[in-house]
């Protein structure tokens, strides 16, 4: 196999990425049909308890074009007059986020094989307009712990980039069904959304979202004692 030419920001899709960084795995179709759609189904219960929301940014109250929602003990929030943080409470319901769905717990242990599970699911919904900037998952979350996530529904093109915002970044694409999780050494990797391919899967269309669009999962330890929580 040749080596082709890196320019700064080189497109390289699944097949070619051999060379993931270490810790960082890609789980190319973990999900079969039927295991997406069961994921699903428990995804849809807690977002009928916890509807999806529109995050803003610190400062600048600038939407983010990612609708987000939580499960867990932790939910991650950010609006302008209080920034990032996690919380135990919706923003706009006020109630307690539901708990992480067992298949999402069991998904954790099975891969990562801690003991201690992840008491945070960020439920990130991403439409045809949706991205999400080169970013570090950090703030207060564990960085013992690693990060797992999971794709559902329409194409996305994942940038893993290095430990600075400034190194190479090579594009990723994750189809319904891809799990990616990273920890160790690549725990503080910086990745993002580049964007998604409309109409790539029917998963959420065939399942009730009648906007399509894409649905990843991210599955998070936040080292916080949950009596201190706002
Ligand atoms: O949507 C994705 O695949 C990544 C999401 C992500 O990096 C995050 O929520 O921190
Ligand atoms: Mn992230």
């Amino acid at each position: 196999m040749g080596h082709r030419s890196r320019s700064r920001h080189p497109t390289l899709f699944a097949s070619e990425a051999v060379d993931l960084p270490p810790g960082f795995h890609h789980l190319p179709g973990f999900y079969d049909a039927a295991g997406q759609r069961s994921i699903l189904v428990d995804i849809r219960a807690v977002l009928a308890d916890a509807p999806l929301f529109q995050q803003a940014m610190p400062k600048t109250g600038a939407p983010l074009s990612v609708k987000m929602s939580n499960a867990g003990t932790f939910g991650w929030v950010t609006d302008r007059e209080g920034g990032y943080r996690y919380q135990s409470r919706h923003p706009t319901t006020g109630k307690q986020w539901p708990p992480i769905p067992s298949s999402l717990l069991e998904l954790w242990k099975k891969l990562t094989g801690e003991v201690i599970p992840p008491n945070l699911c960020l439920i990130n919904f991403y439409d045809a307009e949706a991205r999400l900037g080169l970013h570090q998952d950090k703030g207060e979350s564990s960085l013992d712990a690693p990060v797992v996530s999971v794709s559902l529904g329409d194409d996305a093109t994942f940038l893993v980039g290095g430990m600075s915002r400034k190194d190479p970044v090579r594009r990723l694409r994750l189809h319904s069904g891809d799990v990616v999780w990273f920890g160790g050494p690549a725990r503080l990797i910086y990745h993002g959304v580049e964007g998604i391919v409309p109409g790539s899967s029917s998963l959420l269309t065939d399942e009730g979202f009648a906007d399509g669009g894409r649905i990843n999962l991210t599955l998070r330890r936040i080292d916080r004692p949950s009596d201190e929580m706002t």
